[in-house]
């Protein structure tokens, strides 16, 4: 029997390079032979694709930000019973393209939903379920709101003004502090070619673990 997968997922405000830097790592865990899962919040599954579109989609009314923190959860419930805990439990890796921590930081930080609030939901749809391992990629917020810019149109949520990303990077930061041993906090205002030879080392350091895990078995 395998043992389960690690859970690892990417965070950090907009443009920070997560998507970049997640296509880098599978390719790093798929060569040291592992079984990997990528996917996406809101998103990874058909319903959660469909929010993620009523999510992202600019609007002429303002949306209620309990309204918004539900969906996000509600696409979260199907993306945890359809992909993630099936893969877990198959022995897969999953690597995860923002996940909770995305919603203490934009949902509380930015909007100002109080975080016990999350935390109840937190409970309620994952239960036991938290990533092994969270990437959280820091930049200065202006340079992350380029690199997005420069990518052309812009959705809801980059739309926002500097303060809210402000308060999204703290509110990030925060998390890494509450919960210090499963975050690796990457400086991405440094060159892609800096930023990936740390995320190497990282990916190396996984593959000997899980090696000795396996060996265990
Ligand atoms: N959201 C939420 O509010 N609550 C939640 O719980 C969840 C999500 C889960 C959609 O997410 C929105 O959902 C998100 C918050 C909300 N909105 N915002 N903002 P998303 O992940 O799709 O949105 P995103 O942050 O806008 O993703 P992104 O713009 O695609 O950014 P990224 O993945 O971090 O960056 P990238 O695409 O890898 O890189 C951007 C560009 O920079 C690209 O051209 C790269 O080649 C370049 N890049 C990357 N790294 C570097 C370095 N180091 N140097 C130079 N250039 C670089």
């Amino acid at each position: 029997m395998s043992a389960r997968g690690l859970f690892i997922t990417m965070e950090g405000g907009e443009g920070v390079g997560k998507s970049t830097n997640l296509a880098f790592l599978e390719h790093i865990l798929k060569q040291g032979g592992i079984d990997v899962v990528t996917t996406r919040e809101p998103g990874g599954t058909h319903l959660g694709e469909e929010v993620r579109e009523l999510l992202l989609r600019v609007r002429g009314e303002p949306v209620n930000a309990v309204a918004e923190l539900l969906l996000i959860f509600a696409a979260r419930a199907q993306h945890i019973d359809e992909l993630i805990e099936p893969a877990l439990a198959a022995g897969k890796w999953v690597l995860c393209d923002r996940f909770t921590d995305a919603t203490y930081a934009y949902q509380s930080g930015g909007r100002g939903v109080a975080r016990d609030t999350v935390e109840q939901l937190e409970k309620l749809v994952q239960g036991k379920l938290r990533p092994d391992y969270t990437l959280l990629f820091d930049a200065p917020v202006e340079v992350g709101m380029r690199r997005a810019r420069d990518r052309g149109e812009l959705d809801r949520f980059e739309q926002e003004t500097l303060k809210f990303f402000e308060r999204v990077r703290q509110g990030y930061l925060q998390q890494a502090q509450i919960d210090g041993n499963r975050y690796r906090l990457i400086d991405a205002g440094q060159s892609l070619d800096d930023v990936q030879k740390g995320l190497a080392e990282f990916g190396d350091e996984l593959l000997s673990r899980w090696a000795m895990v396996e060996a265990r078995q």
